[in-house]
């Protein structure tokens, strides 16, 4: 296939004013009627086309006239019409198989064929299995939707939209109809039929609008929708806050289904979610996934106004509503919860998910300027950077600035698709301030790297600190441009006090943002009375790696000392980056002293929150030490990395960390959600970690203890996690235990698969295999095959990378089979074989050979090959 491209853009020529869609519903076979008033750009004049894939043509008819087969052509996947002119209505009828629909796009059937409910999910490019459209973004359209079914069978009928009116049909059948007031994209359309319950609140909009919330589920997990509910109530309240921006329809749907590609779907007024990001129960969810359903739930409603109200052009703009919804979830999450924490977590994962991502063969701008097949770019890259980017012009204009801006934003753009340079010339324009030089982070890219070097000088009293950047080459792309970079810093004294900062002559109070524009920049700081410790890039001002030469001492002072919490995590992990790089061969270091001991004493002093405490305690994961390395050894790594912690543990010792555990044990009883108790819950958990690298003896006895007394997920899948990783005597009989307990619960049995998947090393692999038999392993639900493969592949390094190769070529296999069901996930799962290149020669020849294999084998999807192709480059 061809790459599509954005420099090729083209308004379309051919929009829809109305859709009317009449569909008629059967889990074998759904026939669907559609109504299109059609408008044709008199600029450029074409011939009609629509896209629709693997549809069953029954009837086609323009203006009223029903069409002989030689005024229409249905070839790869485009209808042609001949005679149809600005104003022509064309009426077609087709069939849609939704059973036997095992890509999840599309129509869909979501469980068994008895019990199970339809489904639809369109974005990005699903509407054309469903009907024939010019299926792209910037094609608005106002919906018309009749729903007709067997009653007993589809007892609930949902389309997005307001409730047009209901009613009986002959046989037992019914039908509803859904319109929805607001032009809309095609990849926003949705349905679901099937036997659900729900629940329900009234809301009432800030400007007075009376809006019914509903969230539905199959019965036997409605009651573990209460959270969500709440979660999408908080959501509304904040926007409508922080953004003035309200619900506009007289009913907000949320469904869930344990079938579902992506973690959840926008579709207007008719939100879909993988059950996983909805569901809440403290007998399934951990403290974790709490935060992530409130999240998500948030994330999806957002999109009302960042996605829906204002759609994007086409998809090379997919960041504008990913990478501004996702800061907007961030915004919120940080204001319902610790603020700090939720930075820590986002950075954690940015650098865990795309560092890699923007390192490798697969990277791409947050504006990819080409693809070809657009689902592979729902990656880290436009979400997480695309938010990165988002933050740093929010920083730049301030609160108020941004709040302006996005009013213009909307004002202008409300109904529109809209560009990456619309947005930011309405930000920009609302504050009289230029911001295109923020485009060129959009199209380039690669991590900046950021060097960092300060000079004193004791006679002038004065602090030089010399920036400069550098991006290194990404495929295809050699030549870098010079980014704005806002480094927001602050000096320390040598006893950990802040001192107030003079740049320029003035003052500046003591933090202050600076804007490196050039490839270098000097700032000459003044009146510094004596060589600071700077604290740079305070709360991750700017998605780049940060260099510079500081000594193990000066890192620990802004471990100890530094205010920012989450500035105090990012000295923590610098350190721990340095500890890691001198810790050769199991010898002793100066940083690695500097580490452990200031963490220790921390520890000790009980001053801290306890979350902050344990994640201070956990240094980066493997993948971020891989992504320093260009020779990358993954079992040294997983060794090394359990040597340093073993070192932290021996610090702290076996009595304080007990007693630390103990006295977090005694108070965690009942599985409150609150801070401080999701707090002491993860430091119970790293402390547990810690001590079972100590006495693994009284580790394990804690554990099962703690395992059998749980009265929540959290600490159950804690202590079953340090039992199975160790690979403890104790394991085998808990997990036994938890198989047949959550049997018929496939949330916490993904737990069970995704936590052996996890134990390191050597027995991994067959640990998987052993698991594929198990009758609930499936290659054909997303969240089982993630759970095990994916959770084997992308999150156990020195599990997936043994040395002969057998994993990369087990993982091949099971590639191929999972690409002939469902592309989408198969593609995702492939993207584990990412950064292959830089691993030392052994297992890099056999990832080689593993990824050739596939590469050679016939009929794979364009998902796939695109990324096995990208991959191998
Ligand atoms: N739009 C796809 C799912 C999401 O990002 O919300
Ligand atoms: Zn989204």
């Amino acid at each position: 296939t061809t790459p599509i491209r954005l420099h090729d853009y083209r308004p379309p020529a051919w929009s829809v004013e109305t859709v009317e869609l009449d569909i008629d519903l059967g889990i074998d076979a759904t026939e669907v009627s559609s109504r299109l008033t059609l408008h044709c750009d008199p600029q450029q004049p074409a011939t009609l086309r629509l896209d629709g894939e693997g549809l069953e043509l029954l009837s086609i008819s323009l203006d009223g006239r029903k069409l002989d087969t030689h005024e229409y052509r249905y070839e790869q996947s485009v209808l042609e019409v001949s005679g149809a002119r600005d104003g022509s209505v064309l009426e077609t009828h087709v069939r849609v198989r939704p059973a036997a629909n095992t890509t999840l796009e599309g129509l869909y059937l979501s469980g068994s064929r008895e019990h199970g409910f339809l489904l639809t999910q369109c974005e990005a490019e699903g509407f054309r299995r469903i009907t024939f459209f010019p299926d792209r973004p910037d094609v608005l359209a106002r919906y018309t939707v009749t729903l007709r079914a067997d009653r007993s069978r589809f007892p609930v009928l949902l389309a997005g939209g307001n409730p047009a009116g209901s009613g009986e049909l002959a046989d037992g059948r019914h039908w509803a109809r859904f319109v929805d007031p607001h032009p809309r994209p095609c990849y926003l359309f949705a349905l679901v039929a099937g036997r659900l319950e729900s629940i329900q609140r009234d809301y009432v909009t800030a400007d007075g609008r009376k809006v019914k919330l509903v969230i539905w589920s199959e019965a036997n997990v409605i009651d573990c929708c209460h959270y969500a509910l709440d979660a999408l109530e908080r959501s509304m309240r904040w926007d409508e806050h922080t953004y003035g921006r309200s619900f506009d329809l007289d009913v907000f749907h949320v469904v869930a289904t344990h079938d579902f590609n992506m973690g959840a779907m926008e579709n207007k007024g008719l939100n879909i979610f993988n059950a996983k990001y909805l569901l809440a129960d403290p007998d399934i969810s951990t403290d974790d996934e709490y935060r992530a359903v409130e999240a998500v739930v948030a994330h999806e409603y957002f999109h009302n106004w960042t996605g829906n109200r204002v759609t994007c052009r086409d998809w090379f703009q997919l960041s504008l509503k990913e990478g501004l919804t996702v800061f907007r979830e961030q915004q919120f999450s940080a204001d319902m919860n610790s603020a700090a924490l939720k930075r820590i977590e986002d950075v954690a994962l940015l650098r865990r998910t795309q560092f890699p991502e923007d390192a490798g063969p697969l990277a791409h701008p947050v504006r990819p300027a080409e693809y070809r097949e657009i689902n592979n770019f729902y990656t880290a890259t436009v979400y997480e950077k695309g938010s990165e980017l988002v933050r740093m012009v929010a920083g730049r204009l301030g609160q108020e600035g941004f709040r302006r801006g996005m009013d213009l934003y909307f004002e202008r753009h409300d109904g529109q698709a809209a560009t990456i340079e619309d947005f930011l010339a309405a930000l920009g324009d609302a504050n009289h301030i230029n911001l295109s030089s923020y485009l060129a982070w959009y199209s380039q890219a690669g991590t900046p790297r950021l060097h960092a070097k300060g000079e004193y000088d004791e006679v002038e009293h004065t602090y030089t600190l010399t920036l400069s950047q550098q991006t290194r080459p990404t495929p295809g792309h050699v030549e870098k441009a010079p980014l704005p970079i806002p480094v927001k810093l602050s000096l320390f004294d040598r006893h950990g006090q802040m001192l107030p900062l003079h740049l320029d002559g003035e003052a500046h109070g003591t933090e202050k943002v600076v804007v490196l524009s050039k490839p270098t920049q000097r700032f000459v700081f003044q009146h510094v009375p004596s060589a600071p410790v700077p604290s740079l890039l305070r709360g991750f001002s700017a998605p780049v790696v940060l260099e510079c030469d500081y000594t193990p001492d000066e890192l620990a002072l802004l471990l100890t000392h530094d205010a920012d919490g989450f500035n105090r995590w990012e000295a923590g992990q610098q350190l721990a980056m340095l500890a890691f790089d001198t810790l050769r061969d199991g010898d002793d270091s100066i940083a690695n002293k500097a580490w452990r001991q200031a963490l220790a004493a921390l520890f000790e002093q009980d001053a801290i929150d306890d979350a902050l405490l344990a994640d201070l305690l956990t240094p980066p994961g493997e993948i971020e030490f891989a992504d320093r390395q260009s020779e990358v050894d993954p079992a040294k790594i997983h060794a090394q990395r359990q040597a340093m912690q073993h070192r932290l543990a021996e610090e702290i010792g076996v009595d304080a960390l007990v007693a630390r555990y103990r006295a977090l044990a005694a108070h965690t009883g009942a599985p409150e959600l609150d801070a401080a108790n999701q707090a002491r819950r993860r430091l119970k958990r790293r402390v547990l970690e810690l001590l079972a690298l100590l006495d693994a003896e009284q580790a394990y006895a804690l554990a099962i203890r703690q395992y059998d007394s749980a009265s929540g997920m959290t600490d159950r899948l804690a202590a079953l996690s340090v039992l199975v990783r160790h690979r403890a005597p104790q394991a085998a009989t808990a997990l036994v235990h938890f198989r047949k307990r959550y049997a018929d619960n496939p949330l916490a049995l993904d737990k069970w698969f995704t936590v052996q998947a996890q134990v390191p090393g050597e027995p991994a692999l067959a640990i998987i295999k052993h698991l594929e038999s198990d009758p609930s392993f499936t290659l054909k639900n997303p969240n089982r095959a993630r759970s095990l493969l994916g959770a084997f592949a992308s999150g156990n390094p020195s599990g997936f990378h043994r040395m002969d190769g057998a994993a990369y070529q087990f993982l091949a296999e099971r590639l191929a089979q999972l690409d002939a069901l469902n592309p989408q996930i198969a593609a995702r799962l492939a993207t584990a074989f990412n950064g292959w290149q830089r691993l030392e020669p052994v297992r890099r020849n056999a990832a080689r050979q593993a990824l050739e294999g596939l590469a050679q084998r016939e009929g794979l999807s364009p998902n796939l090959s695109e990324i096995v192709g990208n991959v191998l480059q």
